[in-house]
């Protein structure tokens, strides 16, 4: 069983839309863990190493400018390979190529404004887990039964 963690942050547009909550939910009824969370503002400096892979790239200054126009909600999710899955559970970039049950199918219009990011290998989620949360992770006993 290969138990990991990945880097997910809801975008200005779906903190701005209310989607925190349905984001949020859909990660816990999928059955994963959270084991890291903050509503915060992104530096033009965190933004551009965010990104850094496409700093060559035409939409690269919109990109930025989008993530530091207002705050996200950055997370750090754990269970049974939850890269590969939160990715699905997101949908493709384009949310006009994303399918209906998906986060991007249900709710985006625009690939620039897709709501979410999600970790794309467990190299990049080992990259921006470092990059947005430095030691702030928990780790702990999640069991149902235990409260009921
Ligand atoms: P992120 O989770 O934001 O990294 O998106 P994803 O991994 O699904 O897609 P990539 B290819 O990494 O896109 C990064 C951001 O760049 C935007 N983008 C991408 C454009 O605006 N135009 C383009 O032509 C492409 C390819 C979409 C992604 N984010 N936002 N916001
Ligand atoms: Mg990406």
């Amino acid at each position: 069983m290969a138990v990991e963690r990945t880097f997910i942050m809801i975008k200005p547009d779906g903190v701005q839309r209310n989607l925190v909550g349905d984001i949020v939910s859909r990660f816990e009824k999928k059955g994963f863990k959270l084991v890291g969370g903050i509503l915060m503002s992104v530096s033009q400096d965190l933004a551009e190493q965010h990104y850094a892979e496409h700093k060559e790239r035409p939409f690269f200054g919109e990109l930025v400018s989008f993530i530091t126009s207002s705050p996200v909600f950055a997370m750090v999710w754990e269970g049974e390979n939850v890269i590969a899955t939160a990715r699905n559970m997101m949908g493709k970039t384009n949310p006009a190529d994303a399918a209906p049950g998906t986060i991007r199918g249900d709710y985006g219009i625009s690939v620039g404004m897709n709501i979410i990011h999600g970790s794309d290998s467990p190299e990049s989620a080992q990259r921006e887990m470092a990059l947005w949360f430095k030691e702030d992770l928990t780790d702990y006993d999640k069991t149902v039964n235990k409260w009921i």
